[in-house]
């Protein structure tokens, strides 16, 4: 039995990028889970595992935390479906990590933490506050947000270019079919998707289209997720 520990916020919103990537992962390998929603102040819930971020799971009696190394026990577990393909696989979906952990996710925080803010659940506000607050050098995240957009949103549309060029060719960052770099990327545009009302992309971005693809995946698994 797999349990998944995933960061909720006001209206049971599910917004956590990296929590999206297990929740790809695991409707990938067809896998039934329990999921536990927590807020940010409710960390015992993750103790067990000796962490303060999620995704957490557990599976069985193993505690595993981080999306990647999720992502890992999986395929090891269940190796039928595999999400990391092969060698080469694997190093293609480690430079997808990271690229859209420091670049794509970095680009994004900025231009939706406003409307983020008002949708963290009233408990965690203060949390938030003081968090991201030291993270930006102000509280005021209404008006850090609309100066960020300005320039921010142009910028985040250049910086998507390596996986337009991608998607132009092949339906997915994958190939024909979609595998952890896909979940990767789609479990990021999942976050401003259930906090924000900003619409990151152009109708006709080969982007936009690859992200229908992938909210359609597993009978619209993403696409029921409540948005802004
Ligand atoms: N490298 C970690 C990052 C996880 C992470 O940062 N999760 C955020 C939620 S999106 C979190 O739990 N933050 C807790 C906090 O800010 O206190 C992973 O891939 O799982």
């Amino acid at each position: 039995m797999i349990t998944l520990y995933d960061l909720a916020f006001e209206d049971d919103r599910r917004p956590s990028p990296f929590c999206w990537r297990a929740k790809f992962a695991l409707a990938h390998k067809g896998l039934d889970y329990t999921n536990v929603p927590m807020g940010f102040t409710e960390k015992e819930k993750i103790a067990f595992a000796d962490s303060k971020t999620v995704p957490v799971i557990k599976d069985g009696e193993k505690p595993v935390k981080d999306s990647w190394a999720i992502a890992v026990h999986l395929d090891e577990m269940y190796p039928e479906k595999l999400l990391l393909k092969s060698e080469v696989g694997r190093a293609f979906a480690r430079f997808i990590n990271g690229w859209t952990d420091v670049v794509i996710n970095g680009a994004i925080f900025p231009m939706v933490i406003g409307d983020l803010y008002d949708r963290v659940r009233p408990e965690d506000k203060g949390y938030i506050a003081e968090s991201r607050g030291a993270r930006l050098g102000t509280r005021d995240f209404t008006s850090f947000q609309a100066a960020a957009r300005e320039k921010g949103l142009p910028a985040f549309r250049a910086a998507l270019e390596p996986a337009r060029r991608a998607l132009r060719e092949q339906m997915f960052l994958s190939g024909a079919e979609p595998a952890y770099p896909d979940y990767i990327l789609a479990g990021t545009f999942m976050w401003p998707r259930t906090v924000s009302p900003l619409e990151l992309l152009e109708a006709d971005d080969p982007v936009h289209a690859w992200r229908e693809r992938m909210l359609d995946l597993f009978d619209g698994m993403a696409r029921k997720a409540k948005v802004a």
